[in-house]
This record gives C-alpha cells, sequence and structure tokens, in this order.
C-alpha cells in the first residue's frame, strides 16, 4: 500500500461566510480582456474567477476582526480604537510613536516629504511602484542597492532581499551623507518576488549607516512574512516567535511605513510609525493636511479597530505557515512541470518569469503584460504585469525603463482561497504554457503619466 505524504501545513481557521464566484465562458473573456485593453488592472472583478491580482486589501478578516469593527468609536478626536491599535503598535513593532493613515503610500507620501530634499538620493533593496514614486515627488532620486542575486530569477539564494553593503558604502561615499535622505529597506521585497532580507543584513545596515547619521525606514507591509522566513532560514533564529523576530527588525530602523492592507489582515489601512520626536510632530502635522486628524489619519475608529486585531492574528506562526505553505504548494507544482518560475518561492505570490516563458516575445512587446492576459482568457484567473509596464519611465530622459525582471505576480490573499483554487491555478497555468508557441505580444495604444501599469491600454499584435 502507497504511504500518504504529510502535509507541511493547514489551515488555522474554517469557513463561516462565503462569496459567489462567477464562472465565464472564453469567448466572455476575450470580449471582457478587449473592453480592459488587456490590462487586467481595466477588468471589472465581477469578470474574475480567481483573482490573484494583488493580496493587498483582498484579505479576509476573521470573526475577531469584524466584532471589533462593531466597537468603532467614530469619534472625530481621540477614538478608543486609535489607542488600541498604537498600544499594538508599540508592542509588535516597538516604535514610540503611531501616525495612522488610510494606506501604505499615505505614509510614504509623509516620510518622503518630511526627509527628502531635492537633489538627495534615497538607496533601497528595489525600487516599489509607490515608495520610489513619492521619493521622486519630493525631489529625491532612488538608488537600487539591492544584491545583484535579487535580479536572477534563478538565484536559489534564501535572502535575496538584502542589501549590497559595498554598493550602499560606494554612494555614501560617492554622494556624501548629507546627500542621502535616508536608506529604504523592505521586508520582503515585493519586485524581487517576494524575497526576504536577513537579521544579519539588516543589523549591518545600521552598523555602517548610523556613523553617518544615515536614517533607516523599514518597509514593513510583509515584515510579519519575512519574519517567518529569517525564523526558517537563518541560523540562530530557529526556537524565536515571530514576534521577537518582528521586534528585532524594527529595532535596527528609526522608522517604518506600513501597509496594513498585507499583513495585518484588513481591507484597508496603514501607518507610519516611529521614534524621533520632531519627525513625528512634523508628520502628525502634515496628516492632518493629507489623510485626516492625527488620531484617524484617513481611517474610520472600526478599520483602527480591525488592524489592531489584525496584528495580534498575523504575528501568529500557524497562520504565516498556512499563508506562505499555500503559495509554496502552488509554487512547487509549478516547478514540478516544469513552469519558469522566481525561486526561491517567495512570501505573497508566485512570479511567472515571462522572459523565459515567453521567449520570442520581445521585451518591448511587453511578455509579462502579455502572459498575465493570457491567463485571464485560458481561465478566468486575474494576474498582474511586474515588468516593463510597471517600470515606467526615466524621470530624465523619459524612455522605458528596462528591467531585468520580466514577470507575472500571482498574488495569493490571505485565507481566502482554497487548495481546489490552487489547483485550478496551475492547471490553468500548464495550459497557457502548452500553447506558448501561439501567443503573440502586445502594442502600447495608451499610456498615462503617473503607476501607468495601472492604466494603461493595449492592443494585440
Ligand atoms: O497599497 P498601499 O498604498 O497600501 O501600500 C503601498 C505599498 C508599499 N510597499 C510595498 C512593499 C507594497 O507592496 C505596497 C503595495 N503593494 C501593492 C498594492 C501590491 O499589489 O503589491
Amino acid at each position: 500500500m502507497e504511504k500518504l505524504e504529510k502535509r507541511a501545513w493547514a489551515e488555522p481557521f474554517k469557513i463561516k461566510v462565503v462569496e459567489r464566484l462567477r464562472m465565464t465562458t472564453p469567448e466572455y473573456r476575450e470580449r471582457a480582456l478587449k473592453e480592459a485593453g488587456y490590462n487586467t488592472f481595466l477588468l471589472r472583478s465581477r469578470d474574475v474567477y480567481i483573482d490573484l491580482l494583488t493580496d493587498s486589501g483582498t484579505n479576509a478578516m476573521s470573526d475577531n476582526q469584524w466584532a471589533g469593527m462593531m466597537l468603532g468609536d467614530e469619534a472625530y478626536a481621540g477614538s478608543e480604537n486609535f489607542y488600541h491599535l498604537e498600544e499594538k503598535v508599540r508592542q509588535y513593532y516597538g516604535y514610540k510613536h503611531l501616525v495612522p493613515t488610510h494606506q501604505g503610500r499615505a505614509a510614504e507620501h509623509l516620510i518622503s516629504k518630511i526627509l527628502i530634499k531635492p537633489g538627495d538620493f534615497v538607496p533601497g533593496n528595489m525600487y516599489f511602484t509607490t515608495t520610489r514614486l513619492h521619493q521622486e515627488l519630493a525631489g529625491g532620486t532612488f538608488v537600487d542597492v539591492i544584491v545583484d542575486e535579487a535580479h536572477d530569477p534563478e538565484d536559489t539564494s534564501p535572502f535575496k532581499g538584502n542589501i549590497d553593503l559595498v554598493k550602499l558604502a560606494d554612494l555614501i561615499k560617492r554622494v556624501g551623507s548629507d546627500k542621502i535622505a535616508y536608506v529604504t529597506v523592505a521586508a520582503t521585497v515585493n519586485m524581487a518576488g517576494g524575497q526576504p532580507i536577513s537579521m544579519k543584513n539588516l543589523r549591518e545596515i545600521r552598523e555602517l549607516t548610523k556613523p553617518h547619521g544615515i536614517k533607516v525606514v523599514l518597509d514593513a507591509t510583509r515584515a510579519m512574512e519575512n519574519a517567518f522566513f529569517i525564523k526558517r532560514r537563518e541560523p540562530g533564529f530557529e526556537s524565536h516567535t515571530i514576534a521577537e523576530i518582528l521586534l528585532e527588525m524594527c529595532s535596527y530602523s528609526d522608522a517604518c511605513t506600513m501597509s496594513g492592507k498585507k499583513d495585518l489582515l484588513v481591507n484597508i489601512g496603514g501607518f507610519l510609525a516611529l521614534n524621533d520626536p520632531e519627525v513625528f510632530e512634523e508628520a502628525r502635522n502634515l496628516v492632518v493636511v493629507y489623510e485626516g486628524l492625527h488620531t484617524y489619519g484617513g481611517l474610520a475608529g472600526r478599520d483602527l479597530e480591525a488592524m489592531a486585531r489584525g496584528i495580534e492574528e498575523a504575528v501568529e506562526e500557524d497562520h504565516l505557515q498556512a499563508r506562505i505553505g499555500q503559495v509554496e504548494y502552488v509554487g512547487e507544482r509549478l516547478l514540478r512541470i516544469g513552469i519558469p518560475i522566481v525561486v526561491p518561492i517567495g512570501g505573497h505570490a508566485i512570479f511567472l518569469d515571462a522572459r523565459r516563458f515567453l521567449p520570442h516575445i520581445k521585451q518591448l512587446e511587453f511578455p509579462a503584460q502579455t502572459l498575465a492576459a493570457e491567463l485571464y482568457l485560458e481561465s478566468g484567473i486575474r494576474a498582474m504585469e511586474r515588468g516593463i509596464v510597471s517600470a515606467g519611465r526615466d524621470v530624465k530622459t523619459g524612455d522605458h525603463v528596462y528591467p531585468k525582471l520580466e514577470l507575472v505576480r500571482l498574488t495569493f490573499p490571505r485565507r481566502v482561497y482554497t487548495q481546489a483554487h490552487c489547483d485550478v491555478v496551475t492547471e490553468a497555468v500548464e495550459a497557457v504554457y502548452d500553447r506558448r508557441k501561439d501567443i503573440r505580444g502586445l502594442e502600447m495604444i495608451y499610456e498615462p503619466k503617473y503607476l501607468r501599469f495601472f492604466q494603461t491600454r493595449f492592443e494585440r499584435l
């Protein structure tokens, strides 16, 4: 008799409420795709079967979080829920001060405005779209100082989110520490494939920048997922709790920007958390201009409460084990049938390597955008381009930025899809792979000025 394989993970929850999905035909999807200009961001969600566009704000909240929503204190000032969130941010992230914002990019906006002077440089471990844009709008220039391995989808290093300390030291030497606004450190690195940064690297970044008086700003959006990888992969952390690892990670930074829509299991919310009293003073001042009073920052009291409760659920190891286990389940199945994906498998998503998937499509014919469109056509799965369209244009030359990575992200919302859904996804990818030679690229016919990937339109070549 055959022995069954032991599972590495299973969901630490059961399902109480479900949401109906609509099944569509290939003819229907062909029409919907054309109307959406072959951009998955422009599809209507009702036309999507399995939505892997993003893990941002698409999580399923728990009964405990929904119960918290009923305890929303909707006072304009001094809401109880703000104080609850402040307590949880101090407890789990360790920063002294909290400025709530409606989502992550609003926190990026505030910190960029406060710390960047025109002409400054902002080094970081690979760009993220909104982070870099706010840095540029404040007059800064982003400099990518991530390790070279991060740009190689086949490199299996365990911490491909690390900063290359030589690149960082060289930049400090070249432009001078006065010209460096701060270092942005993302954990995990979304655009590199959800790759983590090691604790050792975080510690070394601190040691390198501190003597120069350079601040470190952590993008803590998926820091709990990063902490899980540290526990699993970095010697010395095997018996630490996720909470202990998270606290140590944050201790090597001065502030964090946070999109609660990812790690924290909510549909809306974010914050800026920091230690410096003067920067806090300025942020508290500015949040009133752009978001709302400093005790709600553009959120309802109920949203603050859901996020406070989300922190406590998200930091649980069994949650992270199932969350990352699900992503790995899909990734390992795809690897088994020879689909080119970014390895190691990241925390929040599988990244299909469109360069290897569709080698006959040139970068200016948008291979990743094409692949995302084909996947939708195949079975109603919505993914996201993370290649030349997302990389945008060079602010100085106006030319496209040509990233090395041309990826399609299959992003898994937390606690939303089942293993059967996961199997549908792998089958759809396999079906597109089988007919890859017949797939043609796209031509760009409309392009907006900012964050173009959201609204650009294409036609089939
Ligand atoms: O979407 P926001 O404004 O709440 O957060 C912006 C943001 C900041 N940092 C990182 C690493 C992100 O991944 C991020 C948003 N990510 C989105 C929307 C995504 O689909 O990955």
